[in-house]
């Protein structure tokens, strides 16, 4: 079905409710997704790979002291990212898309980043506190969101009004890697607690990334817990782990040699997952070595939400001889496939990350994300300035 830039996000929406409605439902009903998928894989590599993490314990930093601190105290921890000059953008252009290049030089300011992306115990914290809900929560009020709009847009049908958000599931075959509505739907009742529908939640999944969050839900964390949301330089340095000019969090070395790096899609994206890291969906969080800093799953697992606006070419805007300080995106979106849905930097890939697909597991990846709407693949974590 071809997209329609006039619809919005509605647009985004359509194209995803094709034909398979009822295959969707039918998989939805089954409740919590990541158990089915997950539930053969976890006892190879989950249990070895927590401890390295015991291990590889470093250079915590407790907001109120210094000391050394538990795992579970590690949840609530941030880590310093010293400041400085980069290249930000990526240095390998087989690799990279336009969109990552050219290399400019940047300067950031330091700042605290959460060792772990937000996961559904700590957002459950701040819903419980607050009363807030999200986006995908709520259902819209046509006559008053349309009035966004420069333009004329017509209606969407019903179900994209009522509170729901978009799920992956996998499908049994593709005709191409190019028609996403095959394996993204518009699940009415799918939000942070049910993530793939009514009918599942997210028990047992404390330490679990929290998804299905809007741009708007993300910042209204972030500023509940007295932090921000990173800029995708600030981002991009974090990732870099204080490697230079490398192409992974963890340097060079392909993300499929060796011991498992990140939460990826292992495999045929998306027919076929081997389970070689461990996890067919989501990954609780910190089950992966942490990059040189200390961050953890900045490579897959969920995206995080930058707060820039995405412009497809705003890298073409740097002036190569200069430094540019702290910068925080062009003023406003740009992209030309969806040019009226307002676009955020998201980073880092996720769990469909494969190199056959996006390979967004590399520190220059950059993607577009729809502000308006929640995944249930992406998620945030937060800064702090010192
Ligand atoms: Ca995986
Ligand atoms: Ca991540």
């Amino acid at each position: 079905m071809k997209i329609k830039v006039s619809i919005i996000i509605f647009c985004l929406h359509n194209i995803f409710f094709i034909s398979c409605q009822n295959e969707t439902k039918e998989i939805v009903d089954k409740g919590n997704f990541d158990d089915i998928l997950n539930k053969e894989s976890k006892t190879c590599c989950e249990s070895s790979i927590t401890d390295i993490n015991l291990l590889d314990s470093i250079a915590y930093i407790n907001l109120d002291s210094n000391s050394v601190l538990s795992l579970s105290e590690q949840f609530n921890t941030m880590v310093l990212i010293k400041g400085g000059v980069y290249y930000m953008g990526s240095s390998n252009k087989e690799m990279a898309l336009k969109r990552e290049l050219p290399q400019h030089k940047v300067k950031v300011t330091s700042f605290l980043m959460d060792v772990h992306e937000v996961t559904n115990e700590q957002f459950s914290e701040f819903v419980q506190e607050t009363g807030y809900q999200t986006v995908a929560e709520k259902s819209i009020d046509w006559e008053v969101y349309k009035k966004k709009f420069k333009v004329n847009a017509p209606k969407p049908k019903n179900e994209f009004l009522s509170p729901g958000s978009l799920v992956f599931i996998p499908p049994k075959k593709i005709s191409n890697l190019v028609d996403f509505s095959q394996w993204w739907f518009w699940v009415n009742g799918a939000n942070w607690k049910h993530p793939y529908g009514p009918n599942s939640d997210i028990k047992g999944k404390e330490k679990y990334p929290v998804i299905h969050v809007a741009y708007k839900d993300a910042v209204a964390y972030a500023k509940w817990s007295g932090k921000r949301l990173p800029t995708e330089a600030e981002w991009e340095l974090a990732a870099r782990g204080g490697l230079k000019n490398k192409n992974y969090p963890w340097g060079d070395v392909s993300v499929n040699v060796g011991q498992p790096k990140c939460n990826y899609w292992t495999g045929n994206f998306p027919t076929n997952n081997t389970k070689k890291d461990g996890f067919v969906g989501l990954a609780p969080v910190m089950q992966f070595p942490p990059n040189g800093y200390g961050l953890y799953d900045v490579a897959g697992n969920v995206w995080e939400i930058c707060s820039d606006w995405y412009g497809e070419d705003y890298y073409d805007s740097f002036d190569l001889n200069s430094v540019f300080e702290n910068p925080k995106g062009p003023k406003t979106w740009k992209y030309s496939l969806e040019p009226l849905d307002p676009k955020r930097v998201m980073r880092g890939g996720s769990f469909l990350c494969n190199d056959s697909y996006c390979s967004s597991y590399r520190v220059s990846a950059r993607m577009p994300n729809s502000q308006e709407t929640g995944m249930s693949h992406v998620g945030f974590r937060c800064v702090k300035d010192l």
